[in-house]
């Protein structure tokens, strides 16, 4: 599996794209029920379902579909280091527009393309599990700012109906899609506007050899996964020079000892 030439051309082009209904029916049913209880009945699960990315929603950590494109765009040494969910009720946000810009510098949020390919820095999928419409207020994208070389304008920052951009875009979709974007899109989470709410997932994946987010899963949640999916949180380093020859943080070698995931250190 690989990215397509047309995803390749919208992901460098608008800084987003969107792979549509890569999840089953019975799996969308069974994360929505999943992210029902963690938001508004978590005892009715079990201590290592009651926060994603436990449970059902697991097996969007490592979904082939998913895993593929972030291979391609990021690197094969890649980690997942941010999951939260959604339940968003009519008039809740996220918030409004941010990143974008000259922070394509920075090499943890970067874009570039390069001998014959992309390189993102953090990429973040939403997994929709709801059918979304074109005119929902779901996540939007003012394309092209990955690669902006000015900050943001203010004349292109408004999320109030008649101010927008021109350049603010957004999606359409069936549930069980996963919409990919570069972290340096400049991007907004805007008041939801429908009475059904907006379920969704979103992950964050890096380079293995980066850290950002300071993982906020629980131990209970991770030691709950099978090892193989446990390798997306190890230790952010690549090698390691004070053995003769020097160690590699291989996925092989985390499924064949006992080191613990990057969250052993809970503490604030
Ligand atoms: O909630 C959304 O639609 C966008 C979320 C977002 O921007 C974020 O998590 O940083
Ligand atoms: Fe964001």
């Amino acid at each position: 599996m690989a990215m397509t030439d047309e995803e390749k051309f919208r992901f460098d082009l608008a800084g987003f794209f969107v792979r549509p209904a890569i999840i089953t029916g019975d799996e969308v049913e069974a994360i929505r029920d999943q992210i029902y209880r963690i938001k508004h009945d978590p005892d009715s699960l079990p201590p290592a379902h009651r926060d994603v990315p436990g449970g059902p929603s697991s097996i969007l950590i490592d979904h082939p579909r998913v895993v593929d494109v972030i291979q391609e765009i990021i690197s094969p040494d890649m980690r997942l280091e941010n999951c939260s969910c959604i339940w968003r009720k009519k008039g809740e946000e996220h918030g409004s527009l941010h990143g974008g810009g000259p922070v394509q510098i920075d090499p943890i949020f970067g874009y570039r393309f390069q001998n014959d390919r992309i390189y993102a820095g953090m990429v973040r999928v939403i997994f929709e599990l709801t059918n979304i419409e074109r005119d929902d207020q779901s996540t939007h994208f003012l394309v092209g700012s990955h690669k902006a070389n000015f900050p943001m304008h203010k004349d292109h920052l408004s999320l109030e109906s008649g101010k927008r951009s021109d350049f603010l875009m957004s999606y359409a979709c069936p549930p069980g899609s996963a919409i990919f974007f570069t972290e340096n899109v400049c991007h907004a989470g805007p008041k939801w506007n429908r009475e059904e709410p907006r379920v969704a997932i979103l992950h964050a994946y890096s380079h293995l050899a980066t850290h950002w987010h300071r993982l906020k899963v629980s131990p209970e949640v991770l030691s709950g996964l099978p090892r193989e999916k446990q390798v997306y949180f190890r230790e952010p380093w690549i090698a390691d020079f004070r053995t003769q020859p020097a160690t590699h943080n291989t996925v092989e070698r985390f499924l064949n000892n006992d080191e613990p995931t990057v969250n052993a250190d809970t503490k604030p």
